[in-house]
């Protein structure tokens, strides 16, 4: 397989202005004609052939306004079409082509789901439906006719808006949809299939009425309500925070049970897994409900920031995806707390980005080559993608930004764009040279800051080094120094000192562009405790070393919330590292101590306190060891922090959660979730004294709780903690909810995380259930993807039998649905950090996968770049 390489972006010899498809549906003898007016692009090369992409497709006849051409001027095959000589003026190119979505395993291009026909395209799947230009910089306006059986599909859905529908003969009815926008292929849908739907209304600010339909499985109308909530709120911010009113008269959400990703922006036919779309206080959690929330916003924005304006190419993908990650945290942030979407959303960056940018999987947050765009999809691009936006904001400042984004929108709507696009608007808003800032598109890697300071009693100076370094990347053993903002402050006695740098006040902001320099801060009459990267400004690793007092004192008096958090974690970080180095020393008293005085106050800001009393995960602390990890000797190194605080909170931690307790029906808004947050783990961490009332407690909240949260929780902590009242818990749970896909899936994703040594049994066993099917990706994730990700110490077993799982798997899903495949490999990124026993088997069962025949570009391209 050839690269496709960033620098060899060349504009396409052909545009296409205007696709006409007619897709009728008839199982596997389903056909489309594609109507393209298609004319030279004055920008590409004169005279160039034509060259269509194709994948899997089988060609049944093609015409040239409106007659068959000579056999010897075009050429058809299964992956692609091409016209060797086409007319060098506007022509009309029509081509027929047959489909059957019902083996189309991928999942990409026109599929059947359980509900419905339906469309992904994004990367590169409308390719699999018709021949095409199939590159995001060629932007037409489409029309999309579809005909099918009426019983079978009576709803007949795709892009923009519905202009003619009727009957036809023979049971077959059809439906005209038009969409004004022009759009790149990968922004095409059609859906078709017996559903249902909830409708509203939405008036935008301009006063126009949007029609809103959320379309589901017959039988699920009940469980939209939240989802349709979510999208109006979402459309009121986006006016709101960046003047973004929508298009089209309609808005549509489809929920399909068979789906690769979360969701997709298509152009006013949002298809999305229904797992983020279907909720009810019986089936969804907490957590569902926000990522509900979230992903609604983020395919919504995604209206603005990817299809009024997309991307040139898909090396720019972080141009849409970033910013609009960007979009939704900042949505979610305005709607919950701030502090504590900022603390969750770095607990992800780091576990999810800090890990892949460690490993082989590196790459930058625009890509310079790729062998299979379906792998950049990746939490650099998106995760560190936001986190460049973010820190644009944070150099330039608010109303900076503000207006660069303004003038993105103005400059480019309608447009195919760049990076270099984007920045320039930022350039010329903040009115500064941005050319360093584009390091971080470019280099791979998460920069270290280390910091060194001092404070000097007679001239009442802190004296503050921070000094940048890039550790080496696949393809980038050296680095540039970056431009990198430190929010900072100084805390004192009481609270922030006001402090002045250079003469002048501090305002609580430095941008480090050099590899290292000194900051002298003035006016400082007392001994300090230096606040670092406060509302972690910039995805880089802190090295910071402070003393324990000094954590306390920025737990307990720090003016900034994440901080706050941070030096918590640090402390907790800290003693399981001891733990795990000196598994015999006892643990610190004072941590558990201070964790104690905290509880007192924990009732002010409950879903902040939960997240303060969530210990660093076990991938957590794997990455501060970063060599010759042993995930058995951290899950015992963090088994025996949580003991500690259990024994000696226990009693205090109970009646935490009993004073919590609820207080009328369930809410999903973020006061109550951030109650029910704070009450689970505080039972968690009482459950780690092994006493035998807080079981019983666990056990009762598993049998009464009234929401899915409450006991989905119950049921997490007894599985965790390997106790004989899990079994009748798994039973129960089971029985009750066998019939809801959904929620079978966190039954599985409990199962497969169990931490003893028959979990592997479990899962094999697991995968031979009724409930489970290696076709539905949402199952294979509960169950496979769960084990490999989210079980340290039974994946990672010392025997290497959790690796060769995840290869005889793979091997098994490569031929059916590459990407689901590929996804999965990645649970080995970090494979190099393992100890030697468990690395050597990590590496064989990589190199088996290698050798394997016939594999596909998604899986080889993932491990081929693990072993590089
Ligand atoms: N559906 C994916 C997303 O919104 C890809 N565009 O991020
Ligand atoms: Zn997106």
């Amino acid at each position: 397989v050839r690269p496709v390489r960033l620098a060899d972006y060349r504009p396409p010899d052909y545009l296409v202005d205007t696709v006409h498809l007619d897709i009728a549906l008839d199982g596997a003898a389903t056909r489309v004609v594609a109507t393209l007016a298609v004319r030279p692009n004055p920008k590409g090369r004169s005279g160039a052939a034509l060259e269509l992409d194709g994948d899997a497709l089988t060609f049944v006849r093609a015409e040239i306004d409106g007659a068959a051409p000579a056999p010897e001027t075009y050429a058809a095959a299964s992956d692609g079409f091409t016209l060797h000589r086409p007319p060098q003026r506007p022509f009309v190119l029509t081509i027929e082509t047959r489909l059957d979505p019902a083996s189309n395993t991928q999942l990409m291009g026109l599929y059947r789901t359980a509900s419905c026909t339906c469309t992904q395209c994004e990367a590169e799947g409308f390719r699999r439906i018709t021949y095409f230009l199939d590159r995001p910089d060629v932007l037409a306006v489409y029309t999309t006719r579809i005909e099918a059986d009426k019983a079978e599909a009576p709803v007949l859905l795709a892009n923009g808006n519905r202009i003619e529908a009727g009957d036809l003969p023979g049971g077959r009815h059809y439906a005209v949809w038009h969409d004004p926008f022009p759009k790149p292929s990968y922004l095409f849908a059609m859906v078709a299939g017996d559903l249902a739907h909830v409708a509203d209304e939405f008036v935008t600010a301009s006063g126009r009425r949007v029609r809103l339909e959320i379309h589901v499985e017959p039988g699920k109308e009940g469980r939209c309500a939240y989802a349709m909530d979510a999208l109006k709120r979402s459309m009121r911010w986006d006016e709101e925070a960046f003047g973004r009113e929508y298009d089209l008269d309609v808005f549509m959400i489809v929920a399909v049970s068979d789906f690769n990703m979360g969701a997709m922006e298509n152009k006013g036919l949002n298809v999305f897994n229904d797992k983020y779309v279907l909720a009810s206080p019986e089936t969804a959690t907490d957590l569902d409900y926000a990522n509900i929330e979230a992903i609604i916003a983020h395919e919504y924005f995604h209206n603005w920031t990817g299809n009024r304006i997309t991307c040139r190419d898909w090396f720019q993908l972080c141009l849409k995806e970033g910013l609009t990650v960007f979009r939704d945290q900042e949505f979610s942030s305005d709607q919950r707390s701030r502090a504590v979407k900022r603390i969750i959303d770095v607990r992800n960056l780091r576990s999810q980005q800090f890990a892949e940018d460690a490993g082989p999987l590196a790459h930058p947050v625009r890509p310079e080559l790729y062998n299979e765009i379906n792998n950049f999809y990746t939490a650099t691009v998106y995760e560190k993608g936001a986190e460049v936006v973010r820190m644009l904001k944070a150099l330039i400042g608010d109303a900076a930004f503000r207006a660069g984004m303004d003038l993105y929108f103005r400059r480019h709507d309608g447009e195919a764009v760049t990076i270099e696009d984007f920045i320039a608007c930022f350039a010329e808003t903040g009115g500064r040279d941005l050319g360093q800032f584009m390091l971080w598109y470019r280099q791979s890697g998460t920069p270290e800051v280390k910091a060194t300071g001092q404070w000097d009693a007679k001239t009442r100076t802190y004296r503050l080094e921070l000094a940048q370094t890039i550790p080496p990347t696949p393809g980038q053993p050296s680095k540039e120094p970056m431009v990198i903002p430190v929010r900072l402050g100084l805390v004192g006695a009481s609270g922030d000192l006001p402090l002045r740098l250079a003469g002048r006040p501090f305002d609580g902001i430095v941008a480090l562009t050099e590899p290292s320099r000194t900051y002298v801060f003035e006016g400082v009459r007392e001994r300090p405790v230096p606040s670092l990267l406060r509302g972690f400004s910039a995805p880089v690793k802190l090295v910071h070393e402070l003393e324990e007092a000094d954590l306390l004192t920025l737990f307990e008096r720090d003016s900034d919330p994440f901080n706050r958090w941070q030096a918590a974690q640090s402390y907790a970080t800290g003693l399981i590292l001891r733990a795990v180095r000196k598994p015999d020393l006892p643990i610190d008293a004072r941590f558990v101590a201070a964790i104690g005085t905290f509880l007192d106050d924990a009732r002010r800001d409950p879903a902040f306190a939960a997240l303060t009393l969530t210990l660093p995960s076990e991938t957590d602390i794997a990455r501060e060891i970063g060599v010759n990890v042993d995930p058995d000797a951290i899950f015992a190194g963090r088994q025996a922090l949580r003991g500690a605080i259990g024994r000696a909170l226990h009693g205090q931690l109970m009646r935490l959660r009993e004073e919590l307790a609820g207080a009328g029906p369930y809410s999903p808004d973020a006061a109550g979730a951030g109650r029910r947050a704070l009450r689970n783990a505080a039972l968690y961490l009482a459950c780690g004294s092994g006493r035998a009332e807080v079981l019983a407690a666990v056990a009762r909240q598993f049998a009464a709780a009234d929401n899915m949260t409450d006991r989905h929780a119950a049921l997490s902590i007894l599985t965790l903690s390997d106790v004989p009242e899990a079994e009748p818990a798994l039973q129960s749970f089971y029985e009750r909810y066998r019939d809801d896909p959904l929620v079978i899936d966190k039954w599985l994703m409990v199962q497969a995380q169990i931490p003893t040594t028959g979990t592997l049994d479990r899962v094999k066993r697991l995968m031979g259930h009724p409930a489970f099917s290696i076709g539905n990706p949402n199952r294979v994730r509960a169950l496979i993807g769960a084990f490999c990700s989210g079980n340290p110490t039974q994946f990672n077993r010392a025997d290497g039998e959790g690796f060769r799982f995840l290869a005889a798997v793979v091997l098994d899903i490569d031929g059916k649905n590459p990407q689901l495949a590929a996804r999965l490999v990645s649970a080995l990124r970090s494979w190099r950090s393992l100890e030697p026993v468990r690395r050597e088997h990590a590496g064989a069962a990589l190199r088996g996968l290698a050798e394997a025949p016939s594999l596909s570009r998604d899986v080889s391209d993932i491990v081929g770049r693990a072993l590089a």
